[in-house]
């Protein structure tokens, strides 16, 4: 059991985050039923409102809070308690980031800021939605340097040690994030803080959306990394089996620090304003991204065959059979891996230069991004609940709440696998994304967005509306392992933390070399970015003054 005072950080976060996920998967439910024309809002309620509360709770607030609730349990539990000044800053960094999310949240009700997740100029929101949004990210940078100081902290007294997997892992999400995050940082501080606050009049709105991107692709992998280290160190503790490669591991991890930010250009594919050639360099670099998941995926067959074979499976596949399906923790996080192969094969069309042409800007994207940020991510956290929460608060996590953990992953694996279907067909049918319902004066390829059985925007509603009540399921079991369960008396009864042996071996010291990592990242880029940005700063068109269309 970890120390009492870290357990209270995490739970803490923990906490946080499924506030954030009620408040957010209600505003989904309510945005299904618009999209559906059976729902009219009251008139003081905006569906773009919702939109907002809906992405910036689940995809930002849920996400990072439960994110920064596992890294300090796991780093805790790995590397050994966190000293008086790690917590400290923990503790400002949580705190730091609440205001922000308090002011961010107050902005998106009060109706002052109706711009989505992505804030994409020239939609103007008020000054202190941006303030609010940038504590956000002020507050996690804290958190990450109390992280970074834990780790470094373990190194001085371990010379010439690799870390424990875990902690390595956290250290790469953490250096990938904080290079991220400069983007949204620069444009944020120096480009929507004074346009909003009226102190300049207009805004390089393509630069605003670069600067954004650089950002907003390796976002998704600060949501996908933890979510990988639950597949590579706690899912073969659940097997009984050791970390298949703790080289293959870490090689996957020092890729995403690479790869995963110069290629937001992949979000941009149909904008004007950068050429084809920069396009083109960035979609090249996108498909290298895509490795280190291959490799996990290479990685977690290796896992499943050694565990599966390891309990008595025989012939070719034989050893799936073998894998421990009524235990929940396995269940739900294999689940979200199988989820991934269709959310990974989407994406890959998404970076397809040709293809974006097709589904930018559709329903498609909005179903894409329901199987992997929705559905492989959170279905791990799910999975991950299960245990932490009664791991760090001492109860039991009876039959019954397991029974319910099952209902609770099946009804999510429903939902999501009917309104994402359908959100991919019906951006195929040319079905925008980001917008409220529009019949478009009853055009006949609008219609047909209304018609047939997986194709139609009902069964959109029916598979929101199921993940609705999965939602408020998961959030009972939640409120049930933090405050209402037995407190765990025998033995038996307390639940671990499942980290798998990692065998360091024949890992290469140099893996571990962070400045090199940090030095190639950079210099790609700088290769990837310098001269489109130079040219949108110095051969900037006239600004756009804000825009308020709510
Ligand atoms: Fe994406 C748009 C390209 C991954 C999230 N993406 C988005 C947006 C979001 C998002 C939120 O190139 C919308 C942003 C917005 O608001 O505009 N995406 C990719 C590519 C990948 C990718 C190439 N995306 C993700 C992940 C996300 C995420 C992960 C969240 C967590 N995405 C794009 C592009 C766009 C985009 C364009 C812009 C589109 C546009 O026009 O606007 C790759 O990282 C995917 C690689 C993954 C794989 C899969 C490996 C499979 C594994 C599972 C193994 C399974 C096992 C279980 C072992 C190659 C690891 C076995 C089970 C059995 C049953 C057999």
């Amino acid at each position: 059991m970890i120390a009492a005072q870290d357990r209270k950080l995490a739970l803490w976060n923990i906490g946080v985050a499924y506030i954030a996920f009620l408040i957010g998967t209600l505003c989904g439910l309510l945005q299904v039923f618009i999209r559906n024309d059976a729902l009219q809002l009251p008139s003081w309620l905006d569906y773009y409102q919702i939109l907002t509360a809906h992405g910036v709770l689940l995809a930002l607030i849920f996400t990072t809070y439960f994110i920064f609730g596992f890294f300090v349990t796991g780093m805790s539990k790995s590397l050994g308690s966190f000293g008086p000044k790690v917590l400290l800053y923990s503790w400002i960094g949580f705190w730091v980031t609440t205001i922000g999310t308090v002011m961010a949240t107050v902005m998106i009700i009060s109706g002052e800021a109706s711009v989505l997740y992505t804030f994409y100029a020239p939609l103007k929101a008020s000054g202190w939605y941006y303030v609010g949004l940038a504590l956000v990210i002020v507050g996690t940078w804290i958190s990450s340097f109390a992280l970074v100081g834990h780790y470094v902290v373990w190194r001085k007294a371990h010379k010439g040690e690799l870390s424990p997997l875990f902690a390595f892992m956290t250290i790469t999400t953490i250096i990938m994030w904080i290079i991220a995050c400069l983007g949204v940082v620069a444009t944020v501080l120096f480009q929507y803080i004074p346009w909003a606050f009226g102190w300049v009049d207009t805004i390089n709105v393509e630069l605003s959306r670069s600067l954004f991107w650089y950002f907003g692709h390796p976002l998704v992998y600060f949501w996908l990394l933890p979510a990988y280290m639950a597949w590579y160190v706690i899912v073969p503790k659940l097997l009984g089996v050791k970390v298949f490669s703790d080289s293959l591991a870490r090689l996957a991890f020092v890729l995403f620090i690479l790869f995963s930010i110069p290629v937001g250009f992949h979000h941009q594919l149909t904008e004007p304003g950068i050429s084809n050639f920069w396009k083109f360099l960035q979609v090249v670099l996108t498909f290298m991204v895509i490795i280190p998941s291959l490799l996990t995926a290479f990685s977690m067959f290796g896992t499943f065959e050694r565990a599966g074979r390891k309990n008595g499976g025989q012939g070719l596949f034989g050893w799936f059979t073998k894998l421990p399906w009524k235990d929940v923790r396995f269940t739900s996080i294999f689940v979200a891996m199988a989820f991934f192969i269709p959310g990974g094969a989407g994406g890959i069309i998404n970076a397809s230069f040709q293809l974006n042409e097709v589904v930018h800007n559709t329903m498609w994207i909005v179903g894409h991004f329901h199987i992997t940020v929705g559905t492989p991510v959170a279905m791990t956290f799910m999975g991950l609940t299960f245990w932490l929460v009664p791991y760090l608060t001492g109860r039991k996590f009876s039959k019954v709440m397991q029974k319910l953990g099952f209902i609770q992953i099946i009804t999510w694996t429903i939902g999501m696998l009917l309104m994402s279907t359908s959100q991919h067909i019906l951006g195929l049918l040319g079905a925008p994304r980001r917008t409220a319902y529009t019949g478009y004066n009853n055009h006949p390829s609008a219609l047909e967005w209304f018609d047939g059985i997986l194709t139609n925007h009902v069964t959109m509603a029916v598979g929101g509306s199921i993940l609705f009540l999965s939602a408020m399921l998961l959030i009972y079991i939640v409120v049930m392992t933090m405050f209402l369960s037995p407190k765990a008396e025998l033995e038996a009864d307390f639940v671990e933390f499942p980290m798998a042996d990692s065998d360091k071996e024949h890992t290469p010291k140099f893996l571990e070399n962070w400045w090199i990592w940090i030095g190639i990242a950079f210099a790609l880029i700088i290769i990837a970015y310098a001269i489109p940005l130079y040219g949108m700063i110095h051969h900037a068109p006239p600004g756009s003054e804000g825009f308020k269309t709510w």
